[in-house]
């Protein structure tokens, strides 16, 4: 790289001398109708000079940084129609939006290698796509190439966005980036015999733009993206056209979501990437890269930025954790790179899921001896399904794994109050928890004092009480045989000296103020 090279960039901008196929550019070419860019917005954008074999770098392309290394343009480019021009024909620019002149900002590189899509054919300028390999790793960000299965991100319609420092509207080339929209269009419109007809390959042609705004000579080579995620991905390569916005010849791009095209730009690149275990809110959650790099030596230092600054301070390592405050889809970036300076980043949206809720609920009361059920209660906040279980003695084991569960106050003395624990747990396995109160109320004990009776005067009579407490009380009985007489105990005898009628009343309470009580009548004869 010499350094003659950027007097020489400002004498070929104001050249208006253009690579590529187009015949030139028509009175009423007008990127025609562009506004500026600015400086930094599209960092993977890079001036490609191109040496017409007259030693100098008369000839104009543009390109797309998609790694650190790789440049990728379109193949006329790089061609003598089906030759390809050696790396020295080649310095790509990049980091300045003006090249009038480009300010400090501004990165030259050299090329070492050209790489050219071997299915390239300079006829019908199918598979228009190479690779350059810059001199040494560049510090702009690469754009992110679309993938095979990313086709509604770039359907008929969806309004691209073309950038180049390429002929406008005036018939001459900007010294300031340009940048347009322009929608994309469906291939039939291209294959139409009202424009391109059977010149139009859909296998490795997109086109896009209405007329109004467009690429033109200049501007080959440079990328045509779409948006995606507040960025953008890049979806075609400036190819050629029929002139420049003519409503009836749309931009013709070198098509990147065809499979072949795609896996020749993607596959042998380095990229980073990662995956994460399923992440909730306020639990570590482990991050590991899964990153590639096709060339000698994989990326060994690998770092992340958690709280979306740009720096990438936060964790270093291959396999990380992390913990998100809450749910949502935070914004995380890792960057990988190798000694020798190669780099890749990412970014990618993780989902945080929410903790699932266990709502509160009860208290619950029982009478002693009796049962209950306990029904659970909770949600998730992403409005999936959750499952519950019971923890019903306490021990920490949540031994009954339905959502209604039996509390038993059958061997429990009440009053007493016990806890219960219900557990909702999430279809990941994150689970809440959430106590409820069991009151067991006392019952009083059943009595039965027995069938009436007939005696005789002063024949002794035996009166035995049954009683149960469903409370498991020690029970005391109490009797009172109707004349003056008292008891205590199961059984009671009594006597009677007058014949008559008597009521003969059993009373057992039990050790917490619960009664009961039963009576038996017996008839005396004389
Ligand atoms: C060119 O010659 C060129 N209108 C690029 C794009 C278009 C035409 C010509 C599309 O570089």
């Amino acid at each position: 790289m010499t350094r003659g090279l950027r007097s020489t960039l400002l004498v070929l901008a104001a050249a208006a001398l253009v690579a590529g196929p187009a015949a030139g550019a028509r009175d009423d070419d007008r990127i025609i109708n562009g506004t500026p860019a600015t400086q930094g917005e599209y960092p993977a954008h890079g001036y490609l000079a191109v040496d017409d074999g007259s030693g100098t770098f008369p000839l104009q392309c543009g390109g797309s940084l998609v790694s650190s290394e790789w440049f990728l343009t379109a193949a006329h480019c790089v061609s003598d129609f089906d030759v390809t021009k050696p790396p020295s024909s080649f310095f790509v620019f990049m980091g300045d939006v003006d090249l009038d002149p480009p300010n400090d900002a501004g990165n030259f590189f050299d090329v070492v290698a050209v790489d050219r899509y071997a299915p390239y054919n300079p006829d019908t300028l199918e598979n228009d796509l190479a690779m350059l390999k810059l001199e040494r790793p560049a510090p702009h960000q690469p754009i992110r190439v679309i993938r095979t299965n990313e086709t509604a991100k770039w359907a008929d319609g969806v309004i691209a966005r073309i950038i180049g420092w390429g002929v406008t509207e005036s018939g001459q080339p900007s010294d300031e980036l340009l940048e347009a929209d322009a929608p994309m269009r469906a291939d039939s419109v291209c294959q139409s015999p009202s424009s391109y007809g059977p010149t139009f390959f859909a296998s490795s042609m997109v086109c896009a733009g209405d007329g109004s705004t467009d690429t033109c000579q200049g501007d080959s080579g440079g990328p045509l993206m779409v948006p995606d995620n507040g960025a953008f991905v890049l979806v075609g390569v400036t190819s050629w056209g029929q002139g420049c916005a003519d409503a009836q010849f749309p931009g013709v791009y070198a098509r990147l979501g065809a499979p072949a095209l795609n896996a020749w730009v993607v596959g042998p690149r380095p990229e980073a990437r990662f995956t994460w275990t399923p992440a909730h809110a306020g639990h570590p959650v482990t991050l590991t890269s899964t990153s590639f790099n096709p060339e000698a030596g994989d990326f060994d230092t690998f770092s992340w930025d958690f709280d979306a600054d740009g720096q990438f301070d936060d964790a270093t390592g291959a396999s990380v954790t992390h913990t998100f405050p809450s749910r949502g889809l935070p914004q995380v970036s890792m960057r990988a790179s190798k000694v020798d300076g190669d780099w890749a980043s990412t970014t990618q949206f993780v989902s945080v899921n929410g903790l699932p809720v266990a709502d509160q609920i009860g208290p619950y009361a029982v009478r002693e001896g009796a049962s209950v059920a306990l029904v659970a209660s909770g949600s998730d906040p992403e409005g999936q399904a959750v499952t519950y279980a019971w923890d019903l003695d306490g021990n920490g084991s949540f031994e009954n794994p339905n959502r209604i569960a039996t509390f038993s106050a059958l061997r429990i003395d009440g009053p007493a109050d016990r806890t219960a624990v219900q557990q909702v747990c999430d279809v990941l396995g994150v689970c809440a928890r959430s106590a409820t109160g069991v009151h067991i109320r006392n019952a009083a004990p059943r009595v039965n004092a027995g069938r009436d009776r007939r005696v005789r005067r002063r024949q002794r009579v035996r009166f035995r009480v049954r009683a149960s407490d469903p409370g498991l009380d020690r029970l005391r009985y109490r009797w009172t045989c109707g004349n003056r007489a008292r008891g205590s105990g199961r059984t009671v005898t009594c006597r009677y000296r007058r014949a008559g009628r008597y009521v003969i009343r059993v009373t057992v309470t039990d050790g917490d103020g619960g009664v009961g009580r039963d009576l038996v009548r017996v008839r005396v004869r004389r």
